[in-house]
């Protein structure tokens, strides 16, 4: 039956992840954040302890963790700096659609790269022109014998210069429905024709590299191709399924960190006599964040149960993306709300979960989008 007990073993991936979190990444978030550096130490010592790429299946040499524990260890990882779990997470994104749709050789050669040395890799979906809009994607692929060429341009990418291979959607079929119309290839970073953009300055996850990719008569082999021609549009979408309680995990563990500093905040300081704490209007605020984390938390872990036990889980992903993001930019805004003027200063740590919260409810798919996910699957049950 159902159970919210963690196994012994997930329990020890978490408390890995936990301590991790918050020896390694809490301490270097502030300078990561100030000077926009990529992560890579952290990123590689993490990648030692398993932390990374944790669903590769293990006869492709990683752990095969499925959607659930991959929460667990996200939520910790973003306790300590979700710029920094994003770029880890990217990689879970990118390889989402192969996993999905790979044949034995390409999740051999791709997956398996990924189990033997710390690399990353990036999901490239979005345009300049086109990022909720996915049908409206322009970059396009051309069949030429037994290659394809590519021509477009990709916006937005974490991990777009710091990847060795990326996932990419491109359009197969201009006049076809978006189920059809587009494929998707895995593509190595290094193939002529690829220009990657400058680091995008950003509000927040500083530490997160983001790009634009532009693609130029780029050649992929046919052997790269995933799935089948048309498929590509179902493969992306099938890859939130995975990724969407994992950033809402994330989510989750922003909020938790807002509410562990504005509590420990809130124990010391002192007005009128008291404990900010014991006032009922600090108190309350603490009491709703708490609400919240809680039924986010619930609802990412039944969202990702549900995609392990092999069922359809996209409503309820969305469900936990919308709820678990709203979640973390409330708790980080009354975070600085409970610090008072050190809340805005940049030597206290709450500012920047305020401007990490952000992102949140604009990537993988914008809280508009969750919502239309969501009231569509309402109106075709009761349809
Ligand atoms: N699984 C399988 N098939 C699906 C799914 C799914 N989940 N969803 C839709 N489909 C199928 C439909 O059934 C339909 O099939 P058919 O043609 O056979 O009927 C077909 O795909 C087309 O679906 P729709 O009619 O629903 O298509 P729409 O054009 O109406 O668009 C959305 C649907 C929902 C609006 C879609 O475009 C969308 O999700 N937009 C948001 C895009 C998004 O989330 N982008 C995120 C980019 S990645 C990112 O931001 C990374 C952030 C950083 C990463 C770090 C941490 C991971
Ligand atoms: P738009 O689609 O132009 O939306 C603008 C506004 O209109 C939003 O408020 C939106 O909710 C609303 N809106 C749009 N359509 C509708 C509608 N039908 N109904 C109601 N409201 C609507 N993409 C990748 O492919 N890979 C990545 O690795 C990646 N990483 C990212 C990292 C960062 C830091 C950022 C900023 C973005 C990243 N993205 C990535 C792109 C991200 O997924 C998109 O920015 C996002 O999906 C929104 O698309 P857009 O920016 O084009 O906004």
């Amino acid at each position: 039956g159902v159970s919210f007990n963690l196994s012994d073993e997930l329990k020890s991936i978490q408390e890995t992840a936990r301590q991790f979190a918050r020896e390694k990444i809490a301490p270097a978030a502030a300078h990561h954040d100030k000077t926009g550096e990529y992560p890579t130490e952290i990123i590689k010592q993490a990648w030692e302890l398993g932390l990374v790429n944790t669903h590769i299946p293990q006869e492709y040499g990683g752990l095969g963790l499925g959607v659930l524990d991959g929460a667990v260890i996200t939520e910790e990882l973003a306790f300590g700096c979700t710029g920094i779990q994003t770029a880890i997470e990217a990689n879970g994104l990118a390889e989402a659609p192969v996993i999905i749709a790979g044949s034995h050789e390409q999740k051999a050669k791709y997956l398996g790269r990924m189990a033997e040395e710390p690399l990353m890799a990036a999901y490239c979906v979005t345009e300049p022109g086109a990022g909720s809009d996915v049908a409206g994607a322009k970059t396009t692929v051309v069949k030429q014998g037994d290659k394809w060429v590519v021509n477009g341009q990709k916006m937005w990418i974490t991990n777009g210069g710091k990847a060795n291979w990326y996932f990419l959607l491109a359009k197969t079929d201009s006049h076809a429905s978006p189920g059809k119309a587009f494929t998707g290839f895995i593509l190595d970073a290094d193939t002529p024709g690829i220009t990657v953009g400058r680091k995008e300055q950003n509000m927040g996850q500083r530490a997160s590299d983001t790009r634009g990719i532009t693609f130029e008569d780029v050649v992929i082999p046919d052997e790269n191709r995933l799935g089948e021609v048309g498929q590509g549009f179902k493969i992306a979408m099938g890859a939130f399924d995975i990724t969407r309680p994992l950033v809402a995990s994330a989510a989750v563990g922003l909020a938790t960190r807002a509410m562990h500093e504005a509590t420990n905040y809130a124990m010391e300081r002192k007005t009128m006599g008291k404990r900010i704490i014991e006032h009922q209007a600090v108190a309350f605020m603490l009491a709703d964040m708490a609400i919240n984390i809680e039924a986010s938390r619930s609802m990412v872990w039944k969202a990702a149960w549900l995609r392990d036990q092999g069922k359809r889980n996209t409503y309820y992903a969305s469900i936990a993306k919308a709820l678990a993001s709203e979640t973390a930019n409330k708790c980080a805004a009354d975070a600085v709300q409970i610090f008072g003027g050190n809340g805005f200063n940049t030597e206290y740590p709450v500012e920047k979960l305020m401007r990490d919260a952000k992102i949140f409810m604009i990537y993988e798919g914008t809280s508009q989008i969750q919502r239309l996910v969501i009231s569509r699957h309402i109106a075709d049950l009761a349809a």
